[in-house]
């Protein structure tokens, strides 16, 4: 089993929440905040099995798109999702 933490930009976590569920896809949100810009983002826990990973992956990146922001001088480039990918021993539902 696969557990996917996906860091999305609020403009677009709706619709990919959305898209999740229209694929009954299970996710949980959480309220997060970028540590760099200090500006609010979501996470989502998306508990999953590995067949399931690319499908996920398309679903979300079909859903969200990279910005630049400016900040100070700089620009940076932020990203519409960050996703990770982690192995999850088990899953225990009581
Ligand atoms: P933030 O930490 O607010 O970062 C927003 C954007 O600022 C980043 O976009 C990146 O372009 C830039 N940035 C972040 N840290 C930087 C640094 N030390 N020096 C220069 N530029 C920096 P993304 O990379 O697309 O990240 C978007 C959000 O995803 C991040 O918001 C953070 O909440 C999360 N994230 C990205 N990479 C992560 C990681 N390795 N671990 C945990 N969270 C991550």
């Amino acid at each position: 089993m696969k557990l996917i933490i996906a860091i999305i930009q609020d403009e677009h976590v709706n619709k990919v929440i959305r898209t999740l569920m229209d694929n009954k896809i299970r996710t949980t949100r959480l309220s997060s905040t970028g540590g760099f810009l200090k500006s609010g983002n979501t996470t989502l826990l998306i508990g999953t099995e590995e067949k399931e990973i690319d499908t996920i992956v398309d679903l979300i990146s079909h859903q969200t798109k990279s910005k630049k922001i400016k900040d100070g001088q700089e620009e940076v480039v932020v990203g519409g999702a960050n996703l990770f990918v982690i192995d999850i021993f088990d899953h225990i539902k009581l």
